[in-house]
Formats: structure tokens, C-alpha cells, sequence
């Protein structure tokens, strides 16, 4: 049978086959893979932000924006390679690193958003979030979580300048076009149980042991203090690098604390960890003391407050140039391992 559609005796021009795909929204892969080849960009870097230089920016921030002008008064550490949506870029492809400082007397109105976040405290005190109506006081080293779809603000009745560490799963979530947000005021408060529920070692309240999965992704617990994380950190058993870790998890699942983000708590070793590489990506700021890491061919010397990102692909390798030094990660390894594409390596020679 004789194809009328297709005119043999004339050999389109390839302009003319560039036309034909554009006026029918089609695209030819081997001129996408040539054109890709060429924007190609080399395997992202580790990037290192120093507190002193943001501290400069802190306190500029603090005298020319209030919260009420900003919202929220945050500061984005941004990587231009991640910048997808041009706002800038994100700290990692996945999670957003962002500092944000609430002055005394100051409070960040309620609000929530399908986007999971957590707070690490660096500096300041008496600060309090509150997380579907749980009062979260706010301490150095306290890490909080404010998971997707709770209500949460920042009251601050203290005395001294707030800054925290602000970690989220924005970028994740915008890719999928999932990241809803719902101003205040607060309605609809679910039920939650009080942390100190989950006070005791080993020990969970008793309506989630008669087998119900539980109904959320993310701990019920939503402060974890740094009182009692540094003391388990001092006592956890060591790697044979002398690398001793915890890791911040829903005591009712023992996995990640909420879905996507994982986060972890590093003493780094006195000599160098082995390096270890990773399909997640990792940020990492330093909760105590001093140390060097290596990140792929970059090694660089931190200090307290610093806040450095280890991409996917590159080796990582931490130690301590003082005793204690302690650095809290943010990772994207709990939705590697949900999408079956976390891969973990130990160099060990
Ligand atoms: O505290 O709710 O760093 O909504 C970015 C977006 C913090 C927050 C950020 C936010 C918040």
C-alpha cells in the first residue's frame, strides 16, 4: 500500500524538519544529547560558608528588615548550580540551607506548607516554635522539627539575638509541583503527644503498640536537645576510624525522623575518617569546635558555626583539630533510599 503522507520525491531541508518539530512540540534526541554535552557542567563542588563572613550579613539583615516587612527574616545560602526556579539557587538539589534570625520581642506569624523543615540552633536563647501547638523551646544545639503540614511560628519573649539553622525540602517538593502553602491563623489542630511521652529510653506511649502503622512520616517527637544528644554522642561506640554517629529518628519507626530529611550528629575523629562517598547529599554545619575536611579535591579548614555541603559523588573525609568537634548533617538520603537510589561506599584501604 502506497503511503499518501509522505512525499518521497522531496528530501526535507533540516531546517524544514526543525520548523515541522517546533510547530508540534517535538524534539530530537540527538541534537538534545549533543546540546547537553556542550552545557555540561563539571560534578558539583563543596561549597563553604564561614560564620564570620555571615555574621556580617546577620547583622546587616538585623538593621535593615524587620519581621514584620520579611515574614520571615531568612538568609538562603545558595549554590547558583541548583538554580532551577530563579530564585538564586538552593544549597543542595534537594534540601535548602537558610539561616534565619528573629530578634527579642520579635515572632514569625503561623503558617504551614507541604515542605518538610528543621531548625538547629546556633546561637541565642528563649526563642520558642510552636509545632501544631507544641511549645518547642529553643537552646543551642536543640534540633526541631516542623514537619509538612503542621502549623508553626517562632515567638521570641528572650533576651538575646535568635539564630538558627533552617533546612527544607523545598527544591524537592517545588520539582514536583507539591509544595502547597496555607497562611495563618491556625485551624484544625490535630491531637499531639507531648515529647516527654517519649522521655524515657526505649519506652513509647502505648496507642501505637497494638500493631497500627502510624499515621504520619515524620517523629511525634518534634524537639530533640542538645543537652542529651551530646551526651549519647560522647558515649556512642566508634567506627574503627575512631568516627562516632547518631542519628535523629521517629522513635516509633526507628527510620529517618520525617520522610526525605535525615539527620545525623558527627564526632569527628582526631585523624581523618575514611572517606566516604555517597548518591545523597549532605550539609553540614559545625555544632562544636574546630576541625578539616576533604571534599572530593577540596580540603578546607571549619570552625564553630560554619556550614559546608558535601554533594553525591565526592569523598568526604572529617577530623577534629580540636577535642569535641561535632558537626550536625542534614541529608537527602531518606529520599534516595525511598526512590531505591542510595548508594553508600567506605574506602577502606
Ligand atoms: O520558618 O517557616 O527558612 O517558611 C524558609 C521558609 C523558614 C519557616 C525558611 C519558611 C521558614
Amino acid at each position: 500500500m502506497d503511503d499518501v503522507s509522505i512525499d518521497h520525491a522531496h528530501k526535507p531541508t533540516i531546517e524544514e524538519f526543525h520548523a515541522a518539530m517546533r510547530k508540534h512540540g517535538v524534539g530530537a534526541l540527538w541534537e538534545a544529547q549533543a546540546a547537553e554535552a556542550a552545557h555540561k557542567r563539571p560534578a558539583d563542588q563543596s561549597l563553604h560558608w564561614k560564620w564570620r563572613d555571615l555574621q556580617t550579613l546577620i547583622d546587616m539583615t538585623a538593621s535593615v528588615v524587620t519581621t514584620e516587612e520579611a515574614e520571615r527574616r531568612v538568609l538562603m545560602l545558595q549554590n547558583p548550580a541548583h538554580d532551577h526556579t530563579g530564585r538564586g539557587g538552593t544549597a543542595t538539589p534537594n534540601l535548602t540551607a537558610n539561616l534565619q534570625i528573629l530578634m527579642p520581642g520579635e515572632r514569625a506569624r503561623p503558617h504551614r506548607h507541604q515542605i518538610h523543615a528543621l531548625r538547629f540552633v546556633m546561637e541565642g536563647s528563649g526563642a520558642t516554635t510552636l509545632v501544631d501547638g507544641k511549645k518547642c523551646p529553643m537552646e543551642p544545639g536543640d534540633m526541631i522539627l516542623t514537619p509538612a503540614w503542621t502549623w508553626h511560628e517562632h515567638v521570641h519573649e528572650g533576651a538575646e539575638r535568635m539564630i538558627w539553622f533552617d533546612g527544607l525540602d523545598a527544591p524537592f517538593r517545588r520539582s514536583m509541583d507539591a509544595a502547597d502553602f496555607e497562611p495563618g491563623p491556625v485551624h484544625d489542630l490535630p491531637a499531639t503527644a507531648a515529647d516527654a511521652a517519649f522521655g524515657a529510653i526505649g519506652l513509647v506511649p502505648g496507642n501505637t503498640c497494638d500493631g497500627a502503622a502510624p499515621a504520619q512520616d515524620y517523629s511525634p517527637v518534634f524537639r530533640y536537645p542538645w543537652s542529651s544528644a551530646r551526651q549519647a554522642l560522647a558515649h556512642a561506640p566508634a567506627a574503627d576510624d575512631g568516627l562516632r554517629i547518631l542519628r535523629y529518628v521517629n522513635p516509633l519507626t526507628g527510620g529517618s525522623a520525617m520522610s526525605v530529611i535525615d539527620c545525623f550528629l558527627y564526632a569527628a575523629p582526631p585523624s581523618p575518617s575514611r572517606p566516604r562517598r555517597s548518591t545523597a547529599n549532605a550539609v553540614c554545619v559545625v555544632a562544636e569546635g574546630s576541625g578539616r575536611s576533604t571534599i572530593g579535591d577540596r580540603t578546607f579548614d571549619w570552625d564553630k558555626h560554619d556550614v559546608f555541603t558535601v554533594p553525591h559523588g565526592n569523598w568526604a573525609s572529617h577530623s577534629a583539630t580540636v577535642k569535641d568537634a561535632t558537626l550536625f548533617i542534614m541529608t537527602d538520603r531518606d529520599l534516595m533510599a525511598r526512590l531505591g537510589l542510595l548508594r553508600d561506599e567506605v574506602n577502606n584501604t
